[in-house]
């Protein structure tokens, strides 16, 4: 029944919006209409940015549409629903992947010629959206895409940072330099503000506990609102639309009339000012924790709510609490918005007048934790005494939750204080610290791991006692996955065209599996030629990049080598950096006969260091300097390149990516939780040099240059490096060739290296030196099968289309049936 208003004033009008996909005027018509309302522009009065603009807006129009029909859709058919909770979103752009999810790519391209544009100019003048800092920012923004495509009803919640993650320059010498990103400068067109959905949150005050009962009444402190920001995301192939809601902080009232009244025009605006400061910036570490009070309101502002926006749809359905689990799941991507599962007992508990113990059988259904990494300083763990400042009621509820369960341990280990005290959530100690990974795991009815090999090393170490406490059922593991629409359709459209042609449909983007099916391909010598092709023009566009951008003239027959992540120690780029300078050490050495026998080689690395992070920021300054004196030494002709891109970003990994020949992967063994660009890189056919991980398994090795010590191998060769240490000159006598080369200058003043290359001289902590011959030896592997090219294609192709499993919609469809319980709900046609 129609809900108001004349009907068919309403149906005929709704008509008219409607655009046919392949009607490039009807498209056209739309931007136009943009263009001179929306912007208040004319034909006379154009620019590039301007046709991006009204081009977004037209294509927002298209995904506003979609998004209204899926949420309608899904509120008449009440499933459950999945809430995906995740403190970065590094979306990139977002015009190409909204136009070829959409199936309107070639209509939007003839509209926008016919207005007098190239297309692939517009898409160059939109802003990134960089909410995140690496890989599992990127695993969100993947996994909505794959949620959408597989029509399940989720949605994901963040914060809309008014600065992503830092832009990277590069100072004269190699430093590394920040600025800010402000990205909302522009008007951001793929947003919808809803300033009409906000949700009161305090912080501070004081707690008085109500007599007789569980509940307790928190007040005072500094209240302020989270106004919801919209981003909606098109599925593939269906009329699907997902939703990012990201929360902004804003004051509750403009200014305190108080002070105002009072005089004080300076203390009236100056509680905005704090609120504002919430979500201000985007903190930029990486798998590192850095235990700051305004990360903590960052928090907590985002999860509550978040929290309270699902409990109000939950509340529309009119079920009991007892159904909550029923009705929704919550998937927490690592310890960020943990604080969800003490904020959702308090206000079942003290809102909703639940007896505490029914609310925790509530709350431990509903949610999921991911964890990403086993790194002893990534895991978060708040001083008690700040936490206790800001959220007082909340840590009463932990007390509480912690007495339970320490009961239940001491239920079944009898006097064990020695696993009371590991497996407490408070960390007892000067100061104490709350630990958010013990939270969410007694909070959570699942937990998992990202990768075979971390899910089996949390098991064995950092969880190893609540898999006893839990059982092993409890813990499980889903592999990441990236999205195939993004990482081959939209960045590699050639390989896409060929994949399709090939294989008569383009059903492959929605199931990957299908790529299996080109495996023989390898076989077929008209095949391998198209791939060739395809390549050398993916690298000729990245050499036009080097050349403009930094100035660097690449051989394109030569190995484009790409190590593209954060800078961190423990993903080892010293290790790249040191083994090319040996390189170089060879090439000098050799005669002409032995250059002519050499493989050439382009190195190329991207990635941001954490601002405070030293001696990441000095592995930059490293490879800027060694590559300022192999591209410009001229006797080794073009043998050897070595580039670094600063600013890395999603839009620039579109770039490197396809044109990459070799995939750098050389962590120490067992500290990359589930690498993602490996598989991004590999899927648009680079060949894995790299430390064990399963993409190897997968790939089969034979296809794969695997080196270095193994995950079990590592404990071990550390405690020898540092309580029985031999010397550098014996355990690597290349390496220790490397590093007399450093220090004799020729990369510039030795003494800027000294604390970076003393890591390695003294405790060695992440096995560089141990597994430097290795690597060498690998590379030498690679050396001989480029040697024989016929073969690196094979080699290539049959890694490309291995890559099925890496999906992310493998890894969102396995949530859904073995974690969240949610079902595929497709907006009929
Ligand atoms: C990370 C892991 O380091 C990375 O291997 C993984 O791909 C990603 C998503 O699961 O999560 N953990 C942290 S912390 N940052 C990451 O990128």
């Amino acid at each position: 029944e129609w809900p108001i208003g004349d009907e068919t004033t309403w149906k005929t009008a709704l008509d008219a919006n409607d655009v046919d996909p392949e009607d490039a005027q009807g498209v056209a018509n739309t931007v136009v209409h943009h263009i001179t309302t929306s912007l208040a522009r004319q034909a006379g009065n154009m620019d590039t940015l301007a046709a991006y603009q009204a081009t977004a807006l037209s294509v927002r129009d298209q995904l506003i549409k979609r998004w209204n029909e899926t949420t309608t859709y899904h509120t008449s058919r009440a499933p459950k629903r999945i809430y995906y909770l995740s403190i970065e979103w590094l979306i990139g752009r977002s015009l190409d992947n909204a136009v070829l999810n959409l199936g309107m790519r070639n209509t939007y391209e003839d509209a926008t010629r016919k207005l007098g544009f190239n297309f692939e100019d517009l898409l160059n003048e939109e802003r990134d959206a960089a909410l995140g800092n690496g890989g599992l920012g990127r695993l969100a923004a993947c996994y909505i895409d794959s949620m959408a495509t597989l029509c399940l009803p989720g949605w994901g919640y963040g914060l809309r940072y008014n600065y992503g993650i830092f832009k990277q320059l590069l100072s004269s010498t190699g430093e590394q330099l920040e600025a800010p990103d402000p990205w909302l400068d522009r008007e951001n067109p793929w947003e919808i503000p809803r300033l009409d959905v906000a949700y009161p949150i305090r912080f501070y005050g004081h707690v008085e506990s109500v007599p007789n009962s569980d509940k307790a009444v928190w007040q005072g402190g500094m209240e302020c609102l989270a106004v919801a920001y919209d981003t909606p995301i098109p599925g593939y192939a269906t009329k699907n639309c997902a939703n990012i809601r990201l929360w902004s902080a804003k004051p509750v009232q403009g200014f305190d009339l108080n002070s105002f009244n009072a005089g004080n025009y300076e203390a009236s605006v100056q509680a905005s000012s704090e609120v504002g400061n919430i979500t201000q910036v985007l903190y930029p570490n990486d798998n590192m924790y850095a235990g700051k009070l305004l990360r903590l309101q960052q928090q907590y502002l985002w999860t509550s709510a978040s929290l309270q926006d699902i409990l109000r749809r939950f509340l529309k359905l009119d079920k009991p609490w007892s159904q909550l689990s029923d009705f929704i799941c919550i998937q927490m991507n690592d310890t960020h918005p943990t604080i969800a599962i003490a904020e959702l007992m308090r206000i079942l508990v003290d809102e909703e007048d639940v007896p505490y113990d029914q609310a925790w059988k509530i709350t431990t259904k509903v949610f999921a934790y991911t964890n990403h990494t086993v790194l002893p300083e990534a895991l978060e763990k708040w001083e008690l005494s700040l936490f206790e400042k800001l959220l007082p009621r909340h840590l009463q509820l932990i007390y509480r939750i912690n007495y339970e369960f320490m009961g239940q341990v001491a239920k079944r280990w009898p006097n064990d204080m020695d696993r009371m005290r590991r497996m407490s959530i408070i960390e007892e100690g000067t100061p104490k610290y709350v630990r958010m990974a013990h939270l969410a795991i007694v909070g959570s009815f699942k937990v998992n791991g990202v990768a075979e090999l971390h899910s089996q090393l949390l098991q064995s170490t950092i969880f190893r006692d609540f898999v006893e406490f839990k059982g092993r059922d409890f813990f499980t593991n889903v592999t990441n996955g990236i999205t195939p629409r993004r990482w081959v359709l939209q960045c590699n459209p050639e390989l896409a065209e060929l994949v399709t042609h090939t294989l008569g449909s383009d059903q492959w983007l929605t199931n990957a599996q299908l790529l299996r099916n080109l495996l023989p391909m390898a076989e077929d010598v008209n095949f391998r030629k198209a791939w060739d092709v395809i390549k050398k023009n993916n690298k000729r566009r990245l050499a036009d990049v080097l050349e403009e951008e930094l100035g660097i003239l690449v051989n394109v027959d030569s190995i484009f080598a790409c190590q593209i992540k954060r800078m961190h120690e423990y993903k080892r780029q010293t290790l790249n950096i040191f083994a090319i300078i040996h390189r170089y050490m060879q090439i000098k050495k050799a005669t002409p006969e032995e250059r002519k026998k050499m493989q050439p080689w382009t190195f190329i690395f991207a990635g941001k260091a954490a601002p405070g992070y030293y001696i990441a920021k000095l592995v930059i300054r490293l490879i800027v300097n060694v590559g300022k004196v192999i591209n410009n030494d001229l006797d080794i002709g073009d043998l050897l390149n070595v580039c670094f891109i600063p600013d890395y970003s999603v839009s620039i990994a579109e770039v490197l990516i396809p044109a990459a020949d070799v995939s750098v992967q050389i962590s120490t063994a067992g500290t990359e939780a589930s690498g993602t660009s490996n598989m991004k890189l590999a899927i648009n056919g680079a060949l894995l040099l790299g430390t064990v991980d399963e993409i190897a398994e997968d790939a089969g090795e034979d296809q794969c240059f695997m080196f270095g010590h193994l995950a079990d191998q590592v404990q071990q060769v550390r405690f020898n490096n540092s309580y029985n240490p031999i010397p550098l000159d014996q355990r690597s006598p290349e390496l220790a060739e490397v590093f007399k080369y450093i220090e004799s200058g020729v990369f510039g003043d030795a003494h800027i290296y000294e604390s970076l290359t003393k890591t390695v001289y003294e405790h060695d902590y992440y096995l560089v030196s141990n597994d430097f011959g290795s690597y060498l030896a690998a590379q030498k592997l690679v050396d001989d099968v480029w040697a024989n090219r016929d073969e690196w294609t094979k080699k290539a192709i049959l890694t490309a289309f291995a890559m099925g499993d890496f999906s992310s919609d493998r890894s969102v469809q396995d949530y859904a049936d073995g974690i969240w319980g949610v079902e595929s709900e497709r907006v009929p046609e």
